[in-house]
């Protein structure tokens, strides 16, 4: 389905740092240097989901496989991007281009690191990108409805309804509000499809220093206070120690990061972040060859859901044999959960929950 997030920050802030610990590769350069990525590197995360093995343990499966997300690693936004500066606008185009933003803000002090700004603070940084972000929506709105308003008034419909739904927008971008904060009710979608960048959802990843990486520091903690005033997630992680554990094998990871007081990796803090960013389910197929996890978006019909694993399925869909994860685990299996009532057969209209196993019944 090609769901994807985008890195966006200040230049230096760790954005590549990050998304090379997330994609375990070094396709994309770090450097201590201003704009070292310029093409937007793209790569494909798995969802780590400790379900899984559970499942293909029970299922006695021969594999695994997890379903995955991409991450876009963009190059550094600075003030007057709007206005082109620092190749503002080619890096804005592959910022509209992503289903959902991961701001990157610089928490962690270090001489050696140039920051553009002078200094550390990213409630500063967090605006500076913010803003540029808005006033490019606000152009690229302001442009766009001037044709729409001449067309409306020649009595076209479909012109009017686009109006109606880009003046909220426009008002609340003139304030100084992201677009996120006026979508009229029922109008998520079409308003998807204006690709403006502060109508995406947002998730603040504070990189602080490793010191930090348990804790946070006094940065993130006023990033954490301004997220939970706008109602945004946020994760804190510390890029150079993840950079660290993407090298490391499963049990190495284990050791290092309980060494550090660390429970679990933050990059997975980030990609179940990421996923839950995107209003993304997942659902299971357990078999003897593989136990596998599936990507829906919440509110999926069983038949769209099964279009994910074929579209063969969709189109000859019967039912589908239905186990919540819990009862699929208490009941060691689907005979298991069948004998304790626990199977259900569900037709086209039901909506597919997180953790569903399910057996698609199809005839083509
Ligand atoms: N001390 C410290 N240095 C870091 C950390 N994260 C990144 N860096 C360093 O900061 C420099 C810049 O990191 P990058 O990941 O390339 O930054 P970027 O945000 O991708 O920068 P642009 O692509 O230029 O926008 C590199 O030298 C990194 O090693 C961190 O958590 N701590
Ligand atoms: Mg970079």
């Amino acid at each position: 389905m090609g769901f994807n997030c985008g890195i966006v920050g200040l230049p230096n802030v760790g954005k590549s740092t990050l998304f090379n610990a997330l994609t375990e590769t070094a396709s994309a350069q770090a450097a201590n240097y201003p704009f070292c990525t310029i093409e937007p590197n793209v790569g494909r995360v798995a969802v780590p989901d400790p379900r899984l093995e559970k499942l293909a343990e029970i299922g006695k499966s021969q594999k695994i496989l997890p379903t995955s997300l991409e991450f876009v690693d963009i190059a550094g936004l600075v003030r007057g991007a709007s206005r082109g500066e620092g190749l503002g606008n080619q890096f804005l185009a592959n910022i509209r281009e992503v289903d959902a933003i991961i701001h990157v803000l610089r928490c962690f002090e270090d001489d050696d690191i140039t920051h553009v700004e002078g200094g550390v603070d990213p409630i500063r940084d967090a605006e500076i990108i913010e803003t540029e972000l808005m006033l490019a929506d606000l152009d690229s709105l302001e442009k766009r409805i001037v044709a729409l308003q001449k067309k409306a008034k020649g009595n076209d419909r479909e012109a009017a309804a686009q109006v109606a739904l880009m003046e909220p927008l426009i008002a609340a971008l003139r304030e100084g509000q992201p677009a996120r904060t006026a979508i009229p009710a029922g109008q998520e979608e079409a308003v998807r499809r204006l690709q403006l960048m502060t109508s995406k959802p947002v998730l603040y990843v504070c990189n602080v220093e490793e010191a930090s990486a348990a804790t946070g520091n006094d940065f993130s903690k006023k990033v954490q206070a301004r997220a939970e005033a706008e109602g945004a997630a946020v994760v804190v992680v510390s890029a150079a120690i993840e950079a660290e554990v993407s090298q490391l094998g499963a049990e190495d990871r284990k050791e290092f990061l309980d060494g550090l007081g660390l429970a679990d990796s933050g990059l997975d803090r980030v990609i179940a972040a990421g996923y839950g960013l995107l209003g993304l389910r997942t659902y299971f197929t357990v078999g003897p060859k593989e136990t596998r996890a599936w990507t829906i978006t919440a509110g999926t019909r069983a038949p769209q859901a099964a279009a994910v694993i074929h579209n063969d399925f969709e189109r000859g869909f019967i039912a589908c044999e239905t186990v919540a994860y819990e009862d699929y685990v208490r009941y060691q299996g689907e005979a298991g959960a069948k004998e304790a009532g626990k199977l259900r057969i569900e037709g086209r209209d039901y909506v597919v929950q997180d953790g569903d196993v399910l057996l698609f019944r199809f005839n083509v």
